[in-house]
C-alpha cells in the first residue's frame, strides 16, 4: 500500500494484464526496498552499486522477453517496458545496465547467435553471473557508427581485433563484451569478447556529471585473439547493431516515464506543502501551469509507449516509430525534470531530492541511443524519404 502511486490520468492501468501489473508490483517493490535507498550516495560517489545486480536479475530485468528456455523472463513487450519504466523512476544508471545487459548483449546473442552461442551465454547473463557490455560507438564514430575504424583480420584458426570503443556502458566491470567490428571487405560483424584475452582493456571514465552511478569506460582492443566460435553467424552490416538498438530505445522511451514520474510526484507534493506568502505554492497559478503541463505531458508519453508496446509485441513497430517515442519521450522528462527543480526552489538542488539526479542523468540518455537531433532526422527521412545525415 506504500509503494508509488504513479500518475495515471487517462486510466491507463486498465489496459494492463495481470502479468503486466505482477511485473509492475515486483519491480517497484524491489525499487522501493533495494535501489532507492542506495542510488543518491551511490551517485554522490560515482560508483555504480552492483549490489544491485543480483536483484536486477531476480526481479527479471535481464532479458526479460528473453525466452525462459534461454533463463529469460519470457514477458511480453509491454512488460519490459514497465519494467524499465519502474527502474529508471529510481535511476536512469541503474535503467541503463538492465537495457544494455537485456538490449545490447543478449538481444544479439539471441537474434543473431548460433545455438551454443545462446546455450553458453543466455542463462548466464539472465541470472546476472555474466554481465556485459555493447561497443559500438568509437571516438571518432558517434551518431555516424557506418564509418568505425575498429576491425579484424581472419587468421585461420582465429581472428585478430584491433581498434577502441568509447562511452560503453558497464565497460569497466563487465565480463563479456558485444563488439560490432569491420572485417577486412569493410563489412561489420559481432564478435563477444571476453574479460582476459590478451590484449582486451576497459579503462574506465571518469568525472562525468551524469549518469554517475552507471560504469563508463572505453574497450581497447590491441591484437587481440578470438576464437572463431565468437563471432554471431546470422546477422552482419550495420543494420544488425542498429537493430539492437530499436529494442534498447523502446525500453528507453518507456524508461524517461519513469524519471518524469518521479519528478512530478515529488514536485507536486512539494507544492502542496511548501508555503510562501501565507499559502501552499500549489494554489498559485504559476505553479499550477506547470504542473498541469506536466501530467499532461506525462500522459502523451505513456500513450505513446504504450501503443508503440502493443505494435511490437505484433511485430509491427519500425524503427522510426521507436525514434519519435524516444525522441519524444526523453525530451519531456528532461523538460519535467527542468520545471520540477524549479518548484522546489533552492531544496532542488539539493541530494535530498532526486530530482536534480535525474535532470543531470537524462542529459545523457538524450545523447546516447541516438542524439535527439539524430531521431529527429529520422522522422524527417521516413515523413521525406530523403536522409539528411
Ligand atoms: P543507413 O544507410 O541508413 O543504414 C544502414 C543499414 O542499416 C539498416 N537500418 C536498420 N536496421 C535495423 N534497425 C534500424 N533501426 C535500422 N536503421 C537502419 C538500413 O536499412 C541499412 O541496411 P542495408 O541492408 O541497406 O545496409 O545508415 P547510416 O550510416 O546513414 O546511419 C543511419 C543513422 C544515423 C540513423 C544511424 O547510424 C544511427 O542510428 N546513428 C546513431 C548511433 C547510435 O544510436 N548509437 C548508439 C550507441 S549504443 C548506446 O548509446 C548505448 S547507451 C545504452 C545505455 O546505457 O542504456
Ligand atoms: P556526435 O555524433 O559527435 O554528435 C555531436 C552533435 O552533433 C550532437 O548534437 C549530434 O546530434 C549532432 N550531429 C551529429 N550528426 C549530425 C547530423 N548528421 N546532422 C545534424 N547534427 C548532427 N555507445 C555505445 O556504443 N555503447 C554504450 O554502452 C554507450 N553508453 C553510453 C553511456 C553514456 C553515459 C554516454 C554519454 C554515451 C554512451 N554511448 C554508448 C555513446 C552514445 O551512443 C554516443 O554518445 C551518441 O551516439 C552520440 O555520439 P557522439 O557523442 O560522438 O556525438
Amino acid at each position: 500500500p506504500d509503494l508509488f502511486t504513479a500518475p495515471d490520468y487517462y486510466n491507463l492501468d486498465d489496459l494492463l494484464n495481470d502479468e503486466h501489473k505482477m511485473v509492475r508490483d515486483a519491480t517497484r517493490a524491489w525499487v522501493k526496498k533495494e535501489l532507492s535507498p542506495v542510488i543518491e550516495d551511490a551517485a554522490q560517489k560515482a560508483e555504480f552499486p552492483k549490489g544491485l545486480l543480483k536483484g536486477l536479475a531476480e526481479i527479471g530485468a535481464f532479458g526479460p522477453y528473453i525466452p525462459e528456455s534461454y533463463g529469460g523472463a519470457g514477458l511480453d513487450q509491454i512488460s519490459y517496458g514497465i519494467i524499465m519504466q519502474e527502474i529508471e523512476r529510481g535511476d536512469s544508471g541503474i535503467r541503463s545496465t538492465a537495457s544494455v545487459q537485456s538490449s545490447l548483449v543478449m538481444y544479439p546473442i539471441y537474434a543473431y547467435g548460433c545455438e551454443e552461442q545462446k546455450q553458453k551465454y543466455l542463462p548466464k547473463l539472465a541470472s546476472g553471473e555474466l554481465i556485459g557490455c555493447f561497443g559500438l560507438t568509437e571516438p571518432d564514430f558517434g551518431s555516424n557508427p557506418g564509418g568505425m575504424l575498429t576491425n579484424f583480420k581472419d587468421k585461420g584458426d582465429h581472428y585478430v581485433l584491433n581498434g577502441a570503443k568509447l562511452w560503453i556502458s558497464n565497460a569497466p566491470f563487465a565480463d563479456i563484451a558485444v563488439v560490432w567490428a569491420k572485417n577486412e571487405e569493410g563489412r561489420i560483424h559481432g564478435l563477444i569478447v571476453e574479460r582476459g584475452m590478451e590484449g582486451f582493456s576497459t579503462p574506465e571514465t571518469h568525472n562525468k556529471w551524469s549518469l554517475r552511478a552507471s560504469a563508463t569506460g572505453e574497450l581497447i582492443f590491441n591484437d587481440v585473439k578470438i576464437p572463431k566460435e565468437n563471432l554471431l553467424p546470422e546477422k552482419n552490416g550495420l543494420g544488425a547493431p542498429l537493430g539492437c538498438l530499436d529494442s534498447a530505445r523502446y525500453g528507453i522511451a518507456w524508461g524517461a516515464i519513469g524519471a518524469a514520474m518521479d519528478c512530478y510526484d515529488t514536485a507536486l507534493r512539494y507544492a502542496k506543502e511548501r508555503i510562501q506568502f501565507g499559502k501552499p505554492i500549489a494554489v498559485k497559478q504559476l505553479q499550477q501551469k506547470k504542473l498541469a503541463e506536466m501530467i499532461t505531458e506525462i500522459t502523451k508519453a505513456q500513450l505513446l509507449a504504450w501503443r508503440l508496446g502493443t505494435l511490437r509485441n505484433e511485430g509491427k513497430a519500425t524503427s522510426a516509430q521507436i525514434s519519435m517515442a524516444k525522441r519524444n519521450n526523453v525530451e519531456m522528462a528532461l523538460k519535467i525534470a527542468r520545471e520540477a527543480r524549479q518548484i522546489l526552489g533552492a531544496m532542488g538542488i539539493t541530494g535530498e531530492y532526486s530530482i536534480m539526479r535525474h535532470m543531470m542523468n537524462l542529459e545523457s540518455v538524450i545523447t546516447y541511443e541516438g542524439t535527439h537531433d539524430i531521431h529527429l532526422l529520422i522522422t524527417g527521412m521516413d515523413i521525406t524519404g530523403h536522409p539528411a545525415f
